[in-house]
């Protein structure tokens, strides 16, 4: 049996730009790419997924470079509009990105499950890999600051993430279902590798494995688990994740993110300007250009996550 499927954890930027190399450097359909959901909230009685939608841009080729998440050649004139209107305008709502929030909203109204509707999407949109949510249950991130808990997308957009935070919560986590189509891939024979791509941690990696059930099933599955830092050189490529971990008491370095993750993984791809900083850390560290700038380094950076997980099972 061939070990020739890859599963790819992910969450918004970072995680969709490496998820895009191993799209690119893996046939058809090799890969799968679950994503995180605690991003999602309801707004302007729109159901939005952050994460998915970035995921879906960005492979789909549709994605906004600039900012890293909506589309690309936008237009304004629906946010336009409803600021006329006196509407919250703190989200901005792209006319094309409108169109996927309204239609996932009309289709979850209508019954169907999250999973389905993102599966629909992706076909539409021509993208071979799989993209799953990691379940179709509701979880929520909410940060703890002195104002008390904030739901991620205020404290994120509508706050620009000024309040500083003490705590972070996956709300419903501990009552959600992992998508079977997850369950399926972690338990496939033919599962090569695992990657938890360079995303936030906090924000979208830890969702993921807050649903009960996953950080077993990853464990039983028996395959090596290849982190790639979202840190470089302690400062976060995009976002606010130094700000945050400083903020949560941790060290904004790749080091702490990898003590983080501790023996779920089974090595960790760090830029060479991190190497030395996380020499002694008792997993298998690999340097790389882990920043990300052109089609190539993403490429590039995929290929280096998966031969490490070739080296793993090779050395297991
Ligand atoms: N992030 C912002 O900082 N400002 C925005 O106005 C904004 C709008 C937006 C619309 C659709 C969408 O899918 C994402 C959007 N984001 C925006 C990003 C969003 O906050 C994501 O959750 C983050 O990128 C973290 O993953």
């Amino acid at each position: 049996m061939a070990k020739d499927r890859v599963l790819a954890l992910s969450g918004g930027v970072g995680g969709a730009k490496l998820a895009l190399g191993l799209g690119r450097v893996l046939p058809g359909d090799a890969l799968t790419i679950v994503a995180n959901t605690g991003d999602d909230f309801q707004h302007l009685g729109l159901s939005i997924s952050p994460d998915l939608d970035t995921l879906l841009y960005t492979l789909g080729g549709l994605d906004n470079s600039a900012t890293g998440w909506g589309q690309r050649d936008e237009t304004w004139n629906f946010m336009t509009a409803l600021k006329k209107l006196g509407g919250e305008a703190w989200f901005q709502l792209g006319d094309r990105d409108l169109a996927t929030h309204v239609e996932r909203t009309r289709r979850l109204a209508a019954g169907e499950p999250l999973s389905s509707i993102i599966d629909n999407f992706r076909n539409r949109f021509g993208i071979a890999a799989r993209i799953l949510p990691m379940s179709d249950d509701k979880v929520r991130t909410r940060v703890k600051t002195v104002e008390g808990w904030l739901d991620f997308q205020d404290y994120f957009v509508r706050q620009q993430c000024r309040p500083a935070i003490s705590d972070i919560t996956f709300a419903g986590a501990a009552d959600a279902t992992m998508l079977p189509g997850f369950r399926d891939a972690l338990t496939d024979n033919s599962l090569r590798a695992i990657i938890v791509c360079p995303s936030n941690p906090f924000i979208s990696i830890e969702p993921i494995l807050a649903v009960p059930g996953v950080r077993s099933a990853i464990r039983e599955a028996e395959v090596p688990v290849i982190a790639i830092s979202p840190i470089i050189g302690g400062q976060a490529v995009k976002g606010p994740t130094a700000k945050m971990m400083k903020e949560l008491g941790i060290e904004a370095s790749a080091a702490a993110v990898a003590r983080r993750y501790g023996d779920l993984i089974d090595a960790y791809v760090v830029d060479h300007a991190d190497a030395e900083s996380c020499a002694n850390l008792g997993m298998t560290i690999v340097p790389a250009k882990a920043l990300m700038e052109t089609i190539e380094d993403r490429e590039a950076l995929a290929r280096i996550a998966l031969d490490a997980a070739d080296q793993v099972m090779a050395a297991a």
